[in-house]
């Protein structure tokens, strides 16, 4: 049976992301990710706090990155979440914001090398073990916790290139695609085949992870509104052979990119196209949430975030989502 999963920024105070990943376990989530950005609230604070007033859903960072936290320090904070909730914990990591990598002067160097390194790390640690390795990025020897947790937690690798998505699948026990259109699945389920093949793994051995820019509203024109920005921004940050997959030219989202760059919130909203939303989002009354879940969930994904924006009021788009569209897939 597919899972559900709801992904929130920590952008607000801690009580209230609690609170809304309080009302996503009552409303039959399985899976709360929050996200890993600098300018935000800390992941790891946000996480220790949802797992003291939730009981059942799973909960991780959703991602972090190996760069600004030694995958080291990433096991052993895994470990100790996992030692207040024992089994709910999962550990979501990627190659980083390069952005905010840049500000703090941060080499982005070898992210493939550095991934593959950091997942072996973290399961080790977390798994009890004396970690001795010799990697090409990290040397380290005799690194043991003197506490133990039932079982390693589990590693989700966020992927988008090629590359990244092969080694996720191929090391990881999720690959988390930042992704909302049919179009990118495809291509991303040959480079996922690929890296289960190296690995001589099953596509049910891993979780297919789409983590979508997700917005519900009985209203259309408010789910869309709600989506607008956050679109826009993916628009501006997309490379090339992406934009191409889905017929915008660089022109169209350079012109977004300055628009947004000068704040000017009226001509970004012009600016954004229905071909763009329908590429980079899922938004819609609940029976178009619907039958394009269910066309990504036919592809393979096993495990459907709602992602930012979730709706215009997000605590009621999660409701409605819980009502009208989760019954759907759960009798089914
Ligand atoms: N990033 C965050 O900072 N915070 C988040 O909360 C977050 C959430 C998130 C959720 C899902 C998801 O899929 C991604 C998410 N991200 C988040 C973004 C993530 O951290 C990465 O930025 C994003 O996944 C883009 O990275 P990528 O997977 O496309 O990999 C990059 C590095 C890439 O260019 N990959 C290429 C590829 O084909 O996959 C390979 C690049 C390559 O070959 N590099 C060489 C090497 O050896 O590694 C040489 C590079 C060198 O050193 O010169």
């Amino acid at each position: 049976m597919a899972k559900f999963g709801v992904e929130f920024v920590p952008q607000d105070a801690y009580w209230k992301t609690t609170y809304y990943a309080m009302l996503a376990e009552k409303s039959g989530y399985d899976y709360v990710w929050i996200t890993d950005h600098f300018n935000n609230r800390n992941v790891y604070t946000s996480l220790a706090t949802i797992l003291n007033y939730t009981d059942r859903v799973k909960i991780g960072p959703g991602v972090t990155n190996p760069y600004v936290l030694h995958p080291m320090g990433t096991a052993q904070t895994m470990a100790s979440l996992a030692e207040i909730a024992p089994g709910r914990v999962v550990c979501g990591i990627g190659s980083g914001d390069k952005t905010t990598l840049e500000m703090a002067n941060i080499p982005h160097e070898k992210p493939l090398a550095t991934i593959r390194e950091a997942v072996q790390i973290i399961r080790d640690i977390t798994g009890g073990k004396r970690v001795n390795l010799d990697g090409s990025i990290y040397k380290i020897s005799g690194v043991k916790l003197n506490f133990k947790i039932p079982q390693p937690v589990p590693v989700f690798v966020g992927a988008q290139g090629p590359k990244m998505l092969s080694l996720a699948a191929e090391i990881g026990d999720g690959v988390l695609i930042n992704a909302s259109n049919p179009k990118d699945f495809e291509t991303a389920f040959a480079s996922i085949d690929e890296g289960l093949a190296k690995a001589g793994k099953k596509r049910s051995d891993i979780e297919v992870v789409a983590a979508t820019a997700f917005s519900i509203d009985k209203d259309l024109e408010k789910a869309r509104q709600a989506a607008v920005p956050v679109v826009a921004f993916i628009v501006a940050g997309s490379p090339e052979p992406l934009l191409q997959r889905h017929g915008i030219s660089v022109e169209a989202a350079n012109k977004i990119k300055d628009a947004i760059v000068k704040g000017d919130w009226g001509n970004v909203f012009g600016q954004v196209k229905p071909e763009m939303m329908e590429a980079f989002s899922i938004v819609g009354t609940p029976d178009v949430c619907i039958e394009k879940i269910d066309r990504l969930l036919k592809m393979g994904v096993t495990l459907f975030i709602t992602g930012s924006p979730i709706g215009p009021k997000i605590h009621k788009s999660i409701e409605l989502f819980s009502k009208e569209v989760l019954p759907h897939f759960r009798n089914q």
